[in-house]
């Protein structure tokens, strides 16, 4: 199994660089990347690798599409930031193919899919005050334990998750946690007048790809309108056909008041974010009052029109479906002791993992890396598997061989963590 030790000069060269020099917010698998395309990528020393974590779902349509890239390279040269000081040829052309595409009034354009989800909770208290009559500063936003939503001081207000938030101090009020996929919960939350909204992802990504119960979404959204309560829909990670439709709420047909896109907006060539919503709710906000730098910006539009057309031209919902469905057909048949549970929909998947040892997700990570295929371990025992929904049938059936002679090297790891040397 590789560690640091077995890396090349040239990989331990740039892992150093970054020790020394970059924040250590982050506990890197040791492979350092240096060209992507479709659903490979290949390191420094110039070994292929399938890219199971897809840049964490921004990079559905594969890495360094061509087509997006093409529109990349060409709007650069042309006009790539206005600010929305002026307008653009662009923003209008973009804000009326999206909103035709999802099938809302209104867009509202952002970068990071933070800043989204931060635009969604101001739209939500603001549409709370001014539409509601929720009185001033009392609005509250339901959310759901093991959420995900981003990094921002009051998005971690909301978190479960302590290496989220302990430390940061002191937090954003005006949000209750509730479990997730517990409609009595919901419905108990929703008896608060002052709950201006209900905020979840449809399927909760870093949770470990937890998929709630059939009828959790819709019944959910059903509860929240006979409460007057805006049911928003963070689809940054399971949206854009990840789940095997094209958002996640439509496995239920589920239409979300405010609906939250990011990550493969733009296919992972730069920072594209959107709200969606109708008039009533997107016109609280007036002229002044929400923004930001690069929201809108040409580069941005044009960019996220390619990516949201190839995922149409290029069928990815039916190849999502069908081949998730295969992936964890064929996963579970490997009947391996050290797979507890496998989960997801479309290609949005993760193995719960079954060993003593500590540490067995890290070191299965370590050994996919080795047999060429990389992911990442989530909250400890789970490894979320989400290639680039280009992915072909053989690839797949390639990757389960992959994960399959992999799981092997658990076999010599001790479940006090001491790792036999074979
Ligand atoms: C990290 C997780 C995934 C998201 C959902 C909003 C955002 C994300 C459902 C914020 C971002 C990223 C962030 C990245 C790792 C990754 C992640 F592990 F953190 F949770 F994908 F599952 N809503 N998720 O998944 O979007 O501001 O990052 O553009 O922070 O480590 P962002």
């Amino acid at each position: 199994m590789s560690s640091i030790s077995s890396l090349t000069e040239k990989s331990s060269h740039f892992i150093e660089l970054e020790e020394k020099y970059s924040a250590h917010n982050y506990h890197p698998l040791p492979v350092v990347l240096s060209r992507g395309e479709g659903v490979f990528v290949w390191d420094v020393d110039n070994r292929r690798y399938f890219d199971f974590l897809s840049g964490y779902s921004a990079v559905n349509q594969g890495h360094c599409h061509p087509k997006i890239i093409a529109t990349l390279t060409a709007q650069a040269h042309k006009l790539t930031l206005t600010s929305r000081a002026f307008f653009s040829d662009l923003l209008g052309e973009y804000a009326q193919y999206i909103t035709r595409y999802f099938g809302f009034d209104r867009v509202l354009p952002m970068n990071t899919g933070v800043e989204a989800v931060e635009t969604a909770l101001k739209l939500c208290r603001r549409w709370g005050y001014v539409s509601k009559g929720i009185e001033a500063n009392k609005a509250r936003i339901i959310v759901c334990g093991g959420n995900f939503h981003g990094r921002t001081s009051t998005v971690i207000s909301f978190s479960s998750d302590p290496s989220s938030f302990q430390n940061f101090g002191p937090f954003m009020p005006g949000f209750e946690i509730i479990p997730y996929n517990d409609l009595p919960a919901l419905a108990k939350a929703l008896q608060d007048p002052h709950v201006a909204g209900f905020l979840l992802e449809p399927i909760q990504g870093e949770a470990g790809v937890l998929v709630p119960d059939e009828g959790y979404l819709s019944r959910a959204k059903a509860y929240c309108e006979q409460a007057n309560v805006l049911f928003i829909a963070d689809e940054i990670q399971t949206g854009l056909c990840r789940t095997g439709r094209m958002l996640a709420c439509d496995h239920e047909s589920v239409r979300p008041d405010i609906l939250i896109l990011g990550k493969a907006l733009s296919g992972g060539t730069l920072p594209v974010s959107a709200v969606l919503a109708d008039d009533p709710i997107m016109l609280t906000i007036r002229p002044g009052e929400h923004g930001s730098t690069y929201g809108g910006n040409p580069l941005a539009c044009k960019v996220a029109m390619t990516a949201l057309s190839i995922l149409k031209e290029e069928n990815m919902v039916e190849n999502a479906a069908l081949l998730g469905n295969l992936f964890r057909e064929r996963l579970a048949g490997l009947s391996s002791p050290f797979i507890k549970l496998v989960r997801g929909k479309g290609l949005l998947n993760a193995i719960v993992i079954d060993h003593p040892h500590p540490d067995a997700a890290w070191q299965l990570c370590l050994a996919l890396k080795e047999n060429g295929l990389l992911a990442k371990p989530t909250h400890g025992d789970k490894i979320r598997f989400a290639p680039p929904l280009v992915i072909s049938r053989s690839q797949i059936l390639e990757s389960v061989e992959i994960i399959s002679k992999s799981l092997q090297a658990l076999e010599s790891l001790q479940g006090n963590g001491a790792v036999l040397i074979t």
